[in-house]
């Protein structure tokens, strides 16, 4: 049974402040120094998540991504590398918010509501960005594993994707599905591997690539990763100081650049330099160029999940692949904030499914599994593919003939190694992106020219209460307050392309209004009304 008073012993080592904690989109997110009794209370929960699944490895990864320094988070890792099932994350908000000494019984009573027998072992790793809080809550984490009985593994200072494919891998190694080696020369030697075959197809020779680390865990990670990327691409590293804390995400990264449209700080750009950004932790990745006429150009999650999703169905219907269900089923999953056009690209022109999901990880992750290619992408650049089972052996098998079938083949298995399937990865994705880039023979220009971006624009709106607006339809539409989604939709009718929705934050206390219309005056004028209903 529980070690009752061993765990109570830790509880009061780690005292919860005088703060509601709510596990969100991303985990717990808060200012670091209040996310100590968290950090232990999630090492316990996670030996018993792994206790409920027969044992399975489960992580936990500590970071805050895009925020600056002083903010941290937690977030716990399924077997595959998904997110924590939703399910469990109101037993991690109720362990989180109990006072120290009912930590135990909280604990039995989550035990008693999923059948856990605490007698099985249980298996736990962790890991944590460049964040300054990060050792010591990294050392709670592991304190509470191992007051409740877990067997804990720190990897030290991960990306967010490397900590979830060591999950993944861990729990597949020796089976079928090994997803490769748990460790991270695995990983770079896995994508590694399958980036210097990818690019023996490649046309195009790049100009060197300058990569933004946002001056966090990225960067350090990638300077590893490149001498197993061979020498087809020569990349330029910058703002990869982890020593200044206050440098981390500070005008620069992918959450900067998206947001601001603007290239990062202390990032040489000329007309004809490729620039990519990756977030603070490295699970978003961001793409710019500077046009002759020195214009700035983005290319964003949408033009990602674009650029996949049109060179997938096209190379599986040359090889004329077929699945045991017939052909594969390629569909895009994307979140009320990708650019309208993009949607209309990838449904009229690519002519694949495009569903819509609430934002959020989980739930695009989730409904990309319903695909035999399954493409998801965030506006804001995160995202990766899912590729089933029957994808992955069918182009395995080369049913091709002409050689152009067999490249196309080999080309599509190469790439379902190249791309991190347990979740976005900024790395991952950029080395995506250049060999599909590199194998079209296309530019960044090119690339850019797939589809016209609608002119967008997002506001923070400060209300007195968020709580009160609630949506349905994937977010595009409010239910409350009432009255207000009718209001907006006249406003919409007036403009050509318009199109505007409200939505609560998941992470801050605002709520979200984003508009877009044929000209960057409509757009403007269409968001500034929305959020004039809505005040
Ligand atoms: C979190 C989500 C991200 C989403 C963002 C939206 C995960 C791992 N991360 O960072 O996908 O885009 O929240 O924030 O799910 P918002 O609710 O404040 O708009
Ligand atoms: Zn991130």
């Amino acid at each position: 049974s529980i070690p009752t008073e061993q765990v109570k012993d830790a509880s009061l080592k780690h005292p919860k402040p005088n703060t509601t904690f709510t596990y969100g989109t991303a985990g717990f997110r808060l200012k670091g120094d209040l996310l100590d009794s968290v950090m232990y209370r999630m090492g316990l929960l996670a030996v018993l998540r792994s206790k409920k699944l027969n044992s399975k490895v489960i992580g936990a990864m500590v970071t805050a991504s895009h925020n600056p320094d002083q903010d941290n988070g937690v977030k716990l890792v399924d077997p595959l590398g998904e997110m924590l099932e939703q399910s469990w994350e109101l037993h991690a908000t109720h362990l989180a918010n109990s006072a120290d000494v009912d930590v135990p019984s909280v604990l039995a009573s989550i035990c008693t509501a999923e059948s856990i027998s605490w007698s099985a072992p249980a298996h736990v790793v962790v890991a944590r960005d460049t964040r300054s809080t990060g050792p010591k809550l990294v050392g709670a984490f592991l304190d509470g594993a191992r007051a409740a009985g877990g067997d804990v593994t720190d990897y030290g200072v991960f990306t967010t994707p490397q900590l979830h494919y060591v999950v993944r891998a861990l729990n597949t190694k020796g089976t079928p599905e090994a997803y490769g080696v748990p460790t991270e020369e695995g990983y770079y030697k896995k994508i590694g591997d399958a980036f210097k075959r990818i690019m023996k197809f490649g046309k195009t020779k790049f100009p060197t690539i300058h990569v933004d680390g946002a001056n966090g865990v990225g960067a350090p990670k990638f300077k590893a990763f490149l001498p197993y990327l061979g020498d087809s691409v020569s990349f330029s590293a910058f703002n990869e100081d982890i020593t200044d804390f206050s440098k981390l995400n500070n005008k620069c990264g992918a959450d900067f650049v998206k947001v601001q449209q603007k290239q990062p700080e202390n990032f040489p750009m000329t007309p004809g330099t490729y620039g990519v950004s990756l977030d603070g932790d490295a699970d978003r990745v961001i793409f710019y160029f500077v046009k002759k006429d020195g214009t700035f150009r983005m290319l964003d999650g949408d033009t990602i999940a674009a650029l996949l999703a049109s060179t997938v169905s096209q190379l599986s219907q040359l090889a004329s692949l077929t699945l045991p269900s017939g052909s594969p089923r390629v569909g895009v999953v994307q979140t009320a904030y990708a650019n309208g056009a993009s949607t209309r690209y990838l449904r009229e022109t690519v002519r694949v499914p495009v569903s819509m999901v609430p934002t959020g990880v989980k739930h695009l992750h989730h409904e990309a599994e319903g695909f035999d290619v399954g493409i998801y992408f965030e506006a804001n650049g995160h995202g990766t593919v899912l590729f089933s089972e029957g994808f992955v052996k069918a182009v395995k098998e080369r049913g091709g003939k002409t050689p152009e079938q067999l490249a196309a083949l080999e080309f599509l298995e190469c790439l379902t190694d190249v791309i991190n399937q347990a979740v976005g990865d900024a790395i991952s994705d950029m080395l995506a992106v250049l060999a599909v880039l590199a194998y079209k023979g296309w530019s960044f220009e090119q690339w850019g020219e797939l589809y016209t971006e609608v002119p967008n624009r997002q506001e923070k709106v400060k209300v007195a209460n968020r709580l009160a607006f609630k949506t349905t339809n994937a977010e595009q539409e409010l239910v409350e307050p009432v009255g207000s989604q009718d209001r907006i939709n006249a406003e919409v009718a007036k403009y050509k392309n318009g199109r505007s929705f409200v939505r609560p934050s998941g992470t801050e206390d605002i709520v979200r209004v984003y508009a877009e219309a044929d000209t960057r005056e409509n757009c403007d004028k269409l968001a500034y009304t929305v959020a004039g209903i809505i005040f």
